[in-house]
């Protein structure tokens, strides 16, 4: 099957089920679910990392790359869920956290202990440098004793590491060609635009350092050496790239096949919408005008320069996209399905995160004391810090805490749903008695929308392969694109809004055929009224 066929499911193992009864999520329970998976239809699954780690940021604080954290299980239980997986059609995807370590992982050990071989493991300065750390904070911290500095892009315990240095690299490809040896299909790459850092650091005032350590021209290089010491020379394995900040040229560039750097990229643009002045830890209601300006400009560009976009709307960082577009109160599942349509039908490789076929919401906490991320806490701490009261502070951290989607996923309406007999890692969520695996199956039509979503792309197409152009991109509420493929074509419409919109279907749609609908449509009319949260694909 080609990879443009193919979707990719996002597991939270933490969070997914706890089959020991410890609180937290395991490689067992994973396993437990494949049949579930199965009958979704996604043919990856994707799992956050599962390496032994000192969890400051939740595993991507990596404290040894070839090793499974025991909270999760073993690494016969990894061998086991791999075979499984693979016998029900179903491939995984490791996240490989190559831009720094954990100040636990051997390597920092040894390099503060003064061996000089581990100290080039590292991007260590007698002078730091204006940069500030992702998570709050300068991004230069003491090493030990030596007055020197060590860069951590992230969270203190992430320390940076020095691709520079050809062991660095090589030690890197090596874990890759370790986990191929044990069937693993699949690559995501955090934040693996920011690894190729200036040779000489600066201060650097705009935009808190960004621009001395994003897309550098070197990190290409070093992603096709990468795919050249691995992954490349295995045609079925994926690869995906988290870009942080990037640019619609670079990703074009990261993805072109000719170029043989990665299968597609994640980007952010679209679900920065909600951020006033670009600032995350902001209220605001969503932006439409600037959300479709980013998805018609990366799928454009994309389409036109051969580039491969990964397509989602929520995962491990984000909190859910339902909360954040919709008005989730009265049109939870009409939206749901529109916002899935809106990336199932275009143009790359969709992702589901978990729960998201089942319309899972935001946990609606109510104390600061449920949150346990370290980026939310940090931010809390400084949003006190910059004059506000609890309360407001509070408002936005709800909204825009990524421990809003790491709570225990719904499977049932017991007390701690399903997920365990204990109390978990973390509160699981309100709304979870009503809204849940066992009761969608059974009376729910979200699931089987996303079945058939993942089906219509593996026998269309247009769906896997057509080009992409933007459709009514002035709009004031229709996200509309048009992808065409031979003498295929596919108008898809998704009305972003609790109102009715209005178009004007073009003529050559009048005699097509609907493939889904969230609705039920009678007739394709010249003037065309769209329902609330609509979403409808036209086939020609
Ligand atoms: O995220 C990269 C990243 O840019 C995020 O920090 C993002 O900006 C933030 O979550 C939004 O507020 C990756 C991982 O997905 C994330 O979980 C890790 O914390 C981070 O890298 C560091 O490894
Ligand atoms: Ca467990």
């Amino acid at each position: 099957m080609s990879v443009k066929e193919k979707v990719i499911y996002q597991i939270y193992p933490k969070s997914f089920l706890d089959t020991n009864q410890d609180g937290i999520g395991d490689l067992q329970g994973i396993k437990r679910k494949i049949p579930y998976l199965k009958q979704l239809g996604v043919d990856m699954i994707w799992l956050n990392p599962i390496y032994p780690s000192p969890q400051k940021d939740n595993g991507y604080d990596v404290a040894d790359y070839l090793a499974i954290h025991p909270m999760f299980g073993t690494m016969k239980d990894f061998e086991e869920l791999t075979t499984t997986a693979k016998a029900n059609g179903i491939e995984i995807m490791l996240d490989m956290v190559f831009n720094h370590v954990s100040t636990e992982h051997e390597w920092f050990k040894r390099a503060l202990a003064g061996e000089k071989k581990f100290q080039d493991y590292f991007i260590l300065r007698d002078e730091p440098t204006d940069w500030v750390s992702k998570f709050g904070g300068n991004a230069w911290a003491p090493f030990g004793e030596t007055g020197r500095y060590y860069l951590h892009l992230f969270e203190q315990s992430q320390a940076d590491l020095n691709w520079r240095n050809p062991a660095v690299r090589e030690e890197l490809f090596e874990v890759l060609r370790f986990w191929m040896s044990k069937g693993v299909k699949g690559f995501r790459f955090d934040v693996i635009n920011l690894i190729g850092k200036d040779e000489v650091l600066q201060d650097c005032a705009e935009n808190d350092g960004k621009p001395a350590y994003t897309d550098q021209p070197i990190v290409h290089e070093y992603i096709r050496m990468m795919n050249q010491a691995s992954f490349g020379e295995d045609e079925e394995i994926v690869t995906v790239g988290e870009m942080s900040s990037t640019t619609p040229e670079n990703c074009i560039l990261y993805t072109n096949p000719e170029r043989e750097e990665l299968t597609m990229t994640f980007n952010f643009h679209h679900l920065k919408v909600d951020y006033m002045d670009g600032k995350k830890w902001t209220k605001m209601p969503f932006d439409f005008a600037k959300l479709k300006e980013n998805f018609h400009n990366f799928g454009t560009k994309m389409s036109q320069e051969n580039g491969w976009n990964a397509l989602f709307w929520n995962n491990h960082d984000q909190p859910r996209a339902l909360n954040r577009f919709i008005d989730a109160e009265n049109y939870r599942v009409a939206g749901a399905k529109m916002l899935a349509s809106a990336i199932h039908l275009n143009r790359g490789t969709p992702y589901i995160y978990m729960g998201e076929e089942i319309g899972m919401l935001d946990p609606a906490f109510e104390s600061i004391d449920q949150y346990v991320d370290v980026e939310t806490l940090n931010a809390y701490e400084e949003l006190l810090e910059a004059g506000m009261s609890e309360e407001e502070a509070f408002e936005i951290i709800k909204t825009k805490a990524r421990d809003n989607s790491r709570i225990p996923m719904q499977w049932d309406h017991l007390e701690f749903s399903g997920f365990s007999n204990v109390a978990p890692w973390m509160s699981v969520g309100k709304s979870a008695k009503e809204l849940n695996v066992a009761r969608e199956l059974k009376e729910g039509t979200i699931f089987n929308y996303y079945q058939r979503l993942i089906r219509l792309r593996k026998e269309y197409s247009v769906i896997s392969e057509g080009s992409y152009e933007a459709f009514l991109p002035e709009h004031p509420q229709v996200y509309g694109y048009i992808r065409r493929c031979g003498n295929h074509s596919l108008l898809v419409l998704n009305n972003f809004f609790s109102q009715k919109a209005t178009l004007d279907l073009p003529e050559e749609f009048l005699s097509g055929e609907v493939l889904i609908n969230n609705y039920e449509t009678e007739k394709l009319v010249e003037r065309f009224e769209l329902q609330p949260y609509q979403s409808i694909a036209i086939y020609i």
